[in-house]
């Protein structure tokens, strides 16, 4: 447990996280995210950060209410504040609805849409980071991916420590970068954490990251070390990699970043429902943020 507490915190002083920032913890119902929760509640006391997390219903069954439910026992088993976004509630509709209605996979439907809303929160809170459970055979698979396909911008976001741009995009941490999924296992059985092993019924085995997680857990099999040499590696090199060319901007629904016009989430909803949805998000966030007795950024 020393062991991935160590690692961990050697993530968040990279990051120069200190007393009174405030993380923003997303929590999926999984075991990463259980394991992340965990150890950042031991190591808040020697930190001092404030911390809070949130989750997201995506509206997918008995999926979801499993997932909704392991969020809240860790969550509550810290005394840790938890934004429950119901997808249902402020759209209408879950993800398999929203995906029929623009013809797109779900997966793809509740990629984007979770990265809005996560984005959303830690910036209404005025977030110093929003923490992300992503193990190092996620970060390998990704990484490969990006790698594959010469996506060198992705690259460049790949790191252990992201940037924020003020007022529009908060940076992500990534404590786990360097913890083999095996080690997150463990390390949530020891602590007892709270977490569902269920599977998302949409889960697509052929989907590249999935193919290349195995194929990295092959590799490693073989080649002992060759993750956490291919992430260090990464995590020394990824701000040389090209910024995305396009110049930020603001998205004229929401306000928050769009790489120009209307954002992805505000395209997305008003395709799928007539209006773009972004706005009444943020009124939602906000509303749980007071519910909670969470600050939210601007309003002092
Ligand atoms: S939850 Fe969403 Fe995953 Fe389900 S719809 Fe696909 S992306 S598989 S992590
Ligand atoms: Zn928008």
């Amino acid at each position: 447990m020393d062991y991935f507490e160590r690692r961990v915190r050697r993530i968040l002083e990279r990051a120069r996280v200190k007393s009174g920032d405030r993380l923003l913890v997303a929590i999926s119902g999984g075991k990463d995210s259980a394991a992340l929760v965990e150890a950042l509640s031991v190591l808040r006391g020697s930190i001092g950060y404030k911390l809070a997390a949130i989750h997201i219903d995506l509206g997918i069954g008995e999926y979801s209410r499993k997932s909704r439910e392991a969020a809240l026992k860790e969550a509550s088993r810290h005394g840790i504040p938890l934004i429950i976004v119901d997808l249902r509630e402020v759209l209408g509709v879950g993800i398999p609805e929203l995906a029929k209605l623009t013809k797109r996979p779900p997966c793809s439907v509740c990629g984007l849409v979770k990265r809005y809303v996560l984005n959303a929160a830690a910036v209404e809170w005025g977030a110093s980071y929003l923490v992300m459970g992503h193990n190092a055979d996620d970060m390998a698979a990704y990484a490969l991916k990006a790698f594959m396909s010469q996506d060198l911008e992705s690259l460049s976001k790949l790191g252990p420590v992201t940037e924020t741009v003020p007022g529009l995009a908060v940076g992500r941490l990534r404590p786990l970068y360097m913890l083999s999924e095996k080690e997150t296992f463990i390390y949530s059985m020891l602590r007892k954490a709270s977490f569902t092993m269920d599977e998302c019924p949409h889960v697509n085995r052929r989907q590249v990251e999935i193919v290349l997680k195995r194929a990295v857990g092959f590799i490693e099999s073989r080649m002992p070390g060759f993750k956490v040499q291919l992430l260090g590696n990464l995590a020394r090199r990824y701000t040389d990699y090209p910024k995305p060319k396009e110049p930020l901007s603001r998205c004229p629904s929401c306000g928050l970043i769009s790489s120009g016009g209307e954002c992805s989430f505000c395209k997305l909803t008003r395709r799928a429902l007539g209006e773009p949805m972004g706005p009444r998000m943020r009124a939602y966030i906000r509303q749980k943020l007071h519910e909670l007795g969470l600050e939210v950024a601007g309003e002092n």
